[in-house]
């Protein structure tokens, strides 16, 4: 079939909105029509040309939500009507990652979601004959697009697409790195660097679990109001204070926090994430995905003395069992998505969302088609 998709022919360039050709699914594939996606700082980081894995030309995008049309052979979870979230991190059940209950990455069709093929080692998407790579396993910037089975979340039917797409990476993600990874318990201190569309929702998390103390760390002041609003109780600005952040950051929570979370993808700021942790306990869990070739240090001393580093992929968030839980939470009034989302855009504006990005004018801009 022909789909309108936004591709990303090469790295740098805007994204060129193109009717492309779609192969219908295969066995353990189901196609989708895609109802909404955000777009996030990493379609941006790939889109960049900074992403070492990043593979062009490609369809990116993999925050979204939408209606299942038509399954191939052998599906058997899914059927034509299905409300979904497309999952950049599958759930098979089945692979030693999974049957581990130990981690969220699943390993089963690892391989070739890296070099944006589908598990049979082909692409569904081309353009006159020209192969175009899928994303993340999702490429959500195209109306319809094809996706493993065990890669697509079942959700509740009266949930709005333009809101729950969010689910599909920013909400699960800072939601899920206190709930899953850091397991913050009810009256912890808890330090977030980088108050974005990730780290308003880790102190979102932090809130809904009970933390007393929940500073965000940002050196944009004009996020200081939403994050407020979100159950931050303290803000700081590095541009402002006097001296070292982290002797600021452990004065301030009384010894250090219990936990801290990195959302910005700096390894300086990850040092400083994980030495504002009280000597002891503290854990420090890293989300932001730094740019190639970076590497974190500190003094092994601070492991030795018992903070402790962790790293948080998709919140650590089994897809298809966790998100249709978040969906719930959200229709049940217990988290705010709707403030996060500050832009909707028609599907042919989508490059204007990368604009409002890179100018930090947004949280959230979600894209309908
Ligand atoms: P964002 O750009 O919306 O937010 C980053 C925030 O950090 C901004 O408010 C900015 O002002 C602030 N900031 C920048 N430099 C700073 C500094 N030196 N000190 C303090 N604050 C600073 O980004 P986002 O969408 O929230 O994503 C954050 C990171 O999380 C990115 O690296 C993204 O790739 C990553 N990410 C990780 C996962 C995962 O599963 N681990 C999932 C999605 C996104
Ligand atoms: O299993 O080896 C693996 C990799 C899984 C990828 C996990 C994604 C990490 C987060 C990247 C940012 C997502 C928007
Ligand atoms: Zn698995």
């Amino acid at each position: 079939m022909e789909v309108k998709a936004a591709v990303a022919w090469s790295a740098g360039k805007p994204l060129s909105l193109e009717t492309v050709h779609l192969e219908g699914p295969k066995a353990g594939e189901v196609l989708v029509e895609i109802k909404a996606t955000g777009i996030c700082h990493t379609d941006a980081y790939t889109l960049s040309g900074a992403d070492p894995e990043g593979l062009f030309p490609a369809i990116l995008g993999h925050e979204g939500a939408g209606i299942v049309v038509e399954v191939g052979p052998d599906v058997k979870s899914l059927k034509p009507g299905d409300h979904v979230i497309p999952l950049y991190t599958p759930e098979c059940r089945q692979c030693e990652y999974c049957l581990s209950m130990k981690t969220n990455l699943c390993q089963a069709i690892r391989g070739t979601q890296g070099k944006g093929l589908m598990p049979d080692g082909s692409s569904r998407f081309s353009k006159d004959g020209k192969m175009i790579h899928h994303y993340m396993g999702t490429s959500t910037f195209s109306n319809y697009t094809v996706l493993p089975e065990i890669a697509v979340a079942k959700i509740r039917e009266d949930a709005p697409f333009d809101k729950v797409c969010y689910i599909g990476c920013g909400v699960t993600t800072g939601i899920g790195a206190v709930i899953n990874t850091a397991k913050v318990e009810p009256g912890s201190k808890v330090v977030v660097f980088g108050l974005g569309g990730i780290g308003l929702n880790v102190i979102q998390g932090a809130k809904m679990v009970g933390s007393d103390m929940i500073v965000g760390v940002d050196i944009n002041p004009q996020k200081r109001e939403i994050a407020e609003k979100f159950g931050m109780t303290h803000f700081v600005n590095p541009q402002e204070i006097e001296g070292d952040l982290v002797a600021y950051l452990v004065d301030l929570t009384k010894g250090g926090a219990d936990y801290s979370f990195e959302c910005i993808g700096n390894v300086k700021v990850m040092r400083q994430a994980l030495e504002c942790c009280h000597k002891g306990w503290g854990v420090s869990v890293i989300i932001g995905v730094a740019s190639a070739g970076q590497e974190i240090s500190t003094r092994p001393f601070q492991l030795v003395t018992g903070r402790v580093w962790k790293g948080s992929a998709f919140g650590g968030a089994r897809g298809r069992t966790d998100v249709p839980k978040i969906v719930d939470w959200y229709m049940e009034g217990k988290i705010n998505i709707d403030d996060l989302i500050t832009h909707v855009l028609p599907f042919e504006q989508i490059n204007e969302g990368f604009d409002l990005m890179h100018r930090g004018e947004s949280i959230r801009s979600v894209v309908m088609f």
